[in-house]
């Protein structure tokens, strides 16, 4: 399968900073480590993975706008076009030897996502997707999975971060979903949740509290997998709202219901 100029420049920029990351990942115990809030970690591999996809993109296409994790928002001469760029998505698992972790880019295109890449470079595994052009591991075209009853279903989710509040509202959540599907699973990489809801791996995910950088190009390419997302409203602000509930069509709005469920109601 050949794939496009524009594709190619994400996948060379996310590989090179995968590459990166499996060497710090390799001797995890000698990076140095900051705290840039409570239970909020940054490491050099951050930094180093952050710089050389800068790097890539501003010499790949000079003069489109920047998100990014840890250097923030970095404006371009193109305001049309904007990389929304997580370097390495599930730095706790990294700095504890988990191999659960991944680089996230996405394009924005005039306030559109339309096309991203996620790697996760411990396992080999690079999820690619563009606006209408599908959804795939690989080059294997990934598709949701099909089941449409929640008791079948094993379903991601995250935790709220420690000094972010709102854990009271997770426990309701959870203690909603459990008593309704089969299994409950948590990462620690919301990038890599959503890949695994566009491969099938997982019937559904739900998380609030997270940014942009985190999501931008997991939802395309579960779009492209022929799932669904929304925020917890049942809207479309994920990006700026940083709450999504996936799934497929049936257990995306079966699974919003659910989360939401009150507590009075049970
Ligand atoms: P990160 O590793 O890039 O920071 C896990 O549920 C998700 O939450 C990950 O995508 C992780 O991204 C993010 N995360 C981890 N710690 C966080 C914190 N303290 N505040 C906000 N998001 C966090
Ligand atoms: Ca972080
Ligand atoms: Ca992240
Ligand atoms: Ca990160």
């Amino acid at each position: 399968m050949a794939r496009s100029a524009l594709l190619n420049v994400m996948v060379q920029a996310a590989m090179k900073a995968g590459r990166s990351l499996s060497r710090d990942f390799g001797e995890v115990q000698n990076l140095q480590v900051s705290l840039k809030g409570p239970g909020d970690y940054v490491s050099q591999a951050d930094r180093k993975a952050e710089d050389i996809i800068f790097a890539e993109l501003s010499k790949a296409r000079p003069g489109y706008g920047f998100l990014m994790e840890e250097r923030g928002a970095v404006e371009g001469e193109d305001s049309q076009h904007r990389w929304i760029v997580d370097p390495l998505d599930g730095t706790t698992n990294f700095l504890h030897g988990i191999p659960l972790f991944a680089v996230s880019i996405a394009l924005e295109r005039q306030g559109q996502i339309v096309a991203g890449v996620i790697y996760n470079p411990a396992m080999d595994e690079l999820y690619t997707t563009e606006r209408g052009g599908g959804a795939f591991m690989n080059d294997r075209r990934l598709r949701v999975a099909g089941r449409i009853k929640l008791v079948d279903t094993v379903i991601g989710c995250g935790m709220p971060h420690l000094g972010r509040g709102h854990h009271g509202n997770f426990l309701v959540e959870l203690r909603n979903v459990m008593a309704e599907v089969s299994g409950v699973r948590r990462l620690g990489s919301a990038a890599l949740d959503l890949a695994y809801v566009a491969a099938g791996r997982m019937d559904g995910f739900w998380e609030t509290g997270l940014s942009a950088w985190d999501i931008a190009a997991g939802m395309l390419l579960i779009r492209e997998a022929g799932g669904f997302v929304s925020d917890m409203d049942g809207g479309q602000d994920m990006l700026d709202n940083g709450s999504v509930v996936a799934g497929n069509e049936v257990i995306q709005r079966a699974l919003l219901k659910t989360v939401k469920k009150p507590l009075a109601s049970r």
